[in-house]
């Protein structure tokens, strides 16, 4: 039976167009599913969009419809990204889905009948644009710590008993070093339990746009318990004729968040999950924020960044490849496009782009437009290049289980680079006066190496890496991450390429 892996996206918020923020989290989970999948996991991934909540019930109310229509109608958008920057996922959950709110009852009813529930009446602050409550201590300048206004807000509610889990979501932080990563952020999530939880207020009764409580028709359920319950509903959790789906995925994986929600998904889910007895995901990661050439993104400041525009301009393999090279995943970034542009030209570009041309340019017009046959010896300057990444397999398998993009594409580089060195070394347009059959060895080598290198990069640049292994006749059961461990067997006849990475 093959290793299944569950991995998801957070559901964007309809209130807005998407931007290179939420790029940025899916293109992540769509590099690590893609990796899975070579490596023959059976893969679900997940994202979608959460429609609930007072944020977007203001959005619709601004733009003059009713909410459903609203969402239906914004939530298109992320779905039309998907496609734009080449995303893999399995599934697209959306909260206003039958069976994402039966999901929401049902680990309402197991909440309540296991008695973590209780009816009482809440006031306090809350911030709209957080979909979050707050405390008096926690008010900064009469704001939110994120900066989003709040208001007052007093009504009857219900209440998770929170503070009762405390202990149990120490013990647990502290028995699963790897649940809250990168390390930073674990450090940051359990010194918050440590100073104390006060239980949630879950429901609301003063708008309505969300799922009902079960039995109490004045009570929507708070957005977040309804949001984070997308990750159950998504692999089947309300399907009672049908539990195989549920078993087979459930737990995840991994969650992948950006640092804003990781108190939701680290502190509020695994206790509602213990409180309804339903086992833990493995890994919550919280990866760093995008600023624009300095500036914190927002709309009123005009400087979002819209990916369509990026992907239109640049192409979609120069976003993706630069997005996850140019700052190690964790930490927060900045976007300037001269950096976008330095990385186009000198990996994309003159590294691995000529690498490429330059290879298959001289096998093209010395060796009968066909690659040699496998050669009976190789000398050590040739096993030590066709070898590099053979030996190394298990270390990208650690670098994507660990989230460590920037550095899987430093090491492939590195062999680009010794590759690149190679040709400059053999010289095989001296060798072929002198010793055809040494040319032949030499440019098998590198096509050997280059077939190498493109299986590794095909969850990053999935559309180039498919135009290479395709150029040079893989069979695409040849594909895998394991076929790295073949070799080339030679005599395939090729055509001449276009450039794959027009220089800008
Ligand atoms: O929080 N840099 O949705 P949301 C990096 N619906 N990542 C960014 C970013 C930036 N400047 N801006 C946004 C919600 N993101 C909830 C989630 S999950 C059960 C519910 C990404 O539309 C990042 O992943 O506000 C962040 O966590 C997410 O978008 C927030 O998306």
């Amino acid at each position: 039976m093959k290793l299944t892996y569950y991995i998801t996206t957070p559901i964007y918020y309809v209130n807005d167009v998407p931007h290179i923020g939420h790029a940025y989290t899916t293109l992540a989970c769509d590099v690590i599913a893609r990796f899975k999948r070579l490596d023959e996991y059976e893969v679900f991934f997940l994202t979608g969009t959460d429609e609930h909540g007072q944020k977007v019930e203001t959005a619709a109310k601004n733009n003059g419809v009713n909410p459903k229509e609203f969402v239906d109608k914004v939530s298109e958008n992320f779905k039309k990204l998907l496609n734009y920057m080449n995303f893999s996922n399995d599934s697209f959950i959306r909260t206003t889905e039958d069976k994402h709110v039966k999901s929401c009852q049902k680990i309402w009813e197991k909440l309540l009948s296991n008695g973590n529930i209780y009816l009482d009446k809440y006031s306090g602050w809350y911030a709209v644009r957080d979909e979050a409550f707050f405390s008096e201590s926690e008010i900064v300048d009469g704001k939110a710590p994120s900066g989003a206004p709040v208001e007052w807000v007093e009504e009857p509610s219900y209440f998770f008993n929170l503070s009762k889990w405390e202990q149990k979501l120490l013990e647990f932080y502290e028995s699963n070093e790897d649940f809250i990563s990168p390390k930073s952020r674990r450090n940051e999530v359990i010194s918050f339990v440590k100073s104390g939880l006060k239980d949630l207020s879950i429901s609301r009764t003063s708008f309505s746009w969300g799922v009902n409580v079960p039995n109490d028709k004045d009570h929507i359920m708070y957005v977040w318990l309804d949001a984070l319950t997308n990750y159950l509903s998504a692999c089947e959790y309300s399907n009672e004729e049908n539990d195989e789906v549920f078993k087979k995925f459930w737990p995840a994986d991994i969650h992948m968040v950006g640092k804003d929600i990781i108190r939701f998904h680290a502190v509020y889910w695994p206790a509602f999950l213990m409180a309804a007895d339903l086992p833990l995901p493995k890994k919550i990661f919280a990866h760093g924020w995008w600023t624009n050439e300095g500036n914190k993104i927002s709309k009123s400041l005009g400087n979002v960044i819209d990916p369509f525009q990026l992907v239109d301009k640049y192409g979609i393999d120069q976003i993706r490849y630069f997005l996850l090279r140019e700052v190690p995943f964790g930490n927060d970034g900045d976007f300037s496009n001269s950096q976008l542009i330095n990385r186009i030209n000198s990996d994309l570009a003159n590294s691995y782009g000529n690498l490429f041309q330059r290879v298959v340019s001289m096998i093209f017009k010395n060796c009968n437009e066909t690659i040699p046959l496998k050669p009976n010896k190789f000398n050590k300057e040739d096993s030590t290049l066709i070898n590099s990444i053979k030996n190394s397999l298990n270390d990208y398998r650690s670098l994507i289980d660990e989230q460590k993009f920037d550095q899987y594409l430093k090491n492939i580089w590195i062999v680009v680079s010794n590759a690149n060195k190679y040709v400059d070394e053999q010289a095989p347009w001296a060798l072929k006066k002198n010793n055809f059959e040494r040319m032949e060895v030499v440019l098998f080598t590198l096509v050997e190496t280059i077939r190498q290198i493109s299986i590794l990069l095909q969850p990053f640049i999935p559309d180039t890496a498919k135009k290479i292994l395709d150029h040079i006749k893989i069979p695409y059961d040849q594909r895998k991450l394991k076929s790295v461990d073949l070799i080339l067997s030679g005599n395939i006849k090729i055509s001449l390429p276009n450039p794959l990475f027009p220089r800008i």
